[in-house]
């Protein structure tokens, strides 16, 4: 139970129709009636709107005239009485309101701090806190529907689940030393700790195996556009776009730095990268650009290579096939609308486009969603993991199953087991906020936004 009452303001800063001022903790209600010249909320039935006029305590004078929604604990977001005044959506008026509350008594928030409030006063765990924070970063329909599924706590249950068979087999351990149906501790090793330890590693696997999905569909696919300068890279982001976002110009070595962009192919969210276009140069800016590009090249998922198919292939684009082959990529052969100049019979599968003719991106777009075929996720019920964090925990937790299953068969000791075993449960508690330490937890929630 948190002693302050904490304020903020919940929308986004900038002028709109409404905006929201949040205020929770057990003087939610006592301080905004201060604001209120005498019109008290404290007997207002919980779960209402309530019409009141803001006042400044100190002038009496009128501030704004609002909706105020009265929550009371513990069917609230924080799970702390909840105060949420609806003003008009002006920087100034509600910058004046929230001061008015701290003034009263309330603490500003920190970012996250309404989440973080949730997930102390138990109501949510750390999988579900993580997943709101989804929510609003979410940019395509199946990121959404993959940050609603941990909202759910359909991950929290999983990771559960799997903790309970572990602490299971940690109790199995724990009474071996006069379990009567065992000869002895090899026996027991063998017939009950080792199937149950191969059992869950294999749940964990499975579960890992979605994360790669997981994180393609939650961040979008990191696609690098590669090629030799000039030959249409900015151009193919503009198209792909819909929209004039890089420079086009006919000078070669006109991107210089990288400009992203991210698109929506059939629900499968792209992060695109322009980069500069490689060569050899001794301008020093675009000497940088090019390292960039190679970088980026280097850490994409998806590489777009574009030929010019009005010139001779170079040797820069005979490195470039060479450094991309072993890569998801497309080649695409741009320029068709000029002449055919370019080695057709030493090129292997490409798409063909006319960034004049506007020809050939929809094919383009075709193939990539042929490359990434991924259902419907919203209507499936798999589980994906997407969250790094998750990610690297449940990672971390198999490999000390892994490493306790390694031990039973190499025979070692009991005791040596139990510390890999233990160590599984510990990480998986991570995930879902037990055993979680104050700093992490800090650093976590500073991501959110404030107000959230
Ligand atoms: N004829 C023709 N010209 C094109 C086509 N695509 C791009 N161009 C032209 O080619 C020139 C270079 O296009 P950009 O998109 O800037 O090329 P880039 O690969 O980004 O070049 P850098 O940024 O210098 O690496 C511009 O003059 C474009 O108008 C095409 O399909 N056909
Ligand atoms: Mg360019």
């Amino acid at each position: 139970m948190f002693q302050d009452t904490i304020a903020g303001i919940a929308t986004a800063m900038g002028e709109g129709a409404i905006s929201i001022i949040r205020v929770s903790g057990k003087d939610a209600i006592s301080i905004t009636n201060t604001l209120l010249n005498g019109k008290s909320l404290t007997n207002v039935p919980s779960h209402t709107i309530n019409y009141r006029y803001i006042y400044d305590p100190e002038t009496q004078k009128k501030v704004d005239e609002t909706l105020i929604s009265v929550m009371r604990a513990p069917k609230t977001f924080t799970a702390e009485d909840v105060v949420e005044i609806n003003c008009h959506g002006g920087i100034l008026v509600t910058n004046k309101i929230l001061e008015l509350l701290l003034v009263a008594g309330a603490r500003i928030a920190d970012p996250g701090e309404f989440t973080k409030r949730a997930f102390l006063n138990g109501r949510i765990d750390l999988a579900q806190a993580e997943s709101i924070m989804d929510i609003i970063h979410a940019k395509s329909e199946q990121s959404l529907s993959l940050a609603l599924n941990g909202l759910d706590g359909r991950i929290s249950r999983l990771i559960k689940e799997m903790r309970e068979e572990i602490l299971n087999i940690i109790a199995n351990i724990e009474v071996n030393i006069d379990y009567p149906e065992y000869d002895d501790v090899e026996e027991m090793t063998n017939e009950l700790l080792l199937p149950r330890s191969l059992n869950i590693k294999e749940k964990m696997d499975k579960l890992l195996a979605t994360a790669k999905t997981g994180q393609i569909l939650r961040d979008g696919i990191k696609t690098a556009i590669v090629g030799r300068p000039n030959v249409g890279k900015s151009s193919l982001l503009n198209q792909l776009m819909r929209e004039e976002k890089a420079i086009v110009t006919n000078i070669a070595g006109t991107t210089r730095d990288t400009v992203e962009g991210y698109i929506n192919i059939g629900g499968l969210a792209l992060n695109l990268i322009d980069t500069a276009g490689i060569r050899e140069t001794t301008d020093i800016v675009e000497a940088i650009g090019v390292e960039k590009s190679k970088k980026i090249l280097n850490e994409a998922e998806l590489v777009l290579l574009v030929l010019n198919s009005n010139e001779m292939l170079t040797e820069e684009d005979r490195n470039l096939l060479e450094m991309t082959k072993d890569k998801k990529r497309i080649i695409i052969l741009n320029k068709t609308d000029l002449e055919t100049h370019i080695q057709l019979d030493e090129l292997p599968e490409h798409i063909e486009t006319s960034m004049v003719l506007e020809a050939g991106i929809e094919l383009l777009e075709d193939k990539i969603k042929e490359m990434f075929e991924i259902g419907d996720i919203g209507s499936s019920d798999m589980t994906y993991l997407s969250n790094a964090r998750h990610i690297a925990k449940l990672k971390q937790a198999t490999q000390s199953i892994k490493d306790a299953i390694d031990a039973m068969e190499s025979g070692m000791l009991i005791d040596m087991v139990e510390i890999d075993i233990k160590n599984a449960w510990h990480t998986l508690g991570e995930i879902i906020g037990e055993d979680i330490g104050d700093a992490l937890l800090d650093e976590l929630f500073s991501k959110f936004c404030l107000g959230k």
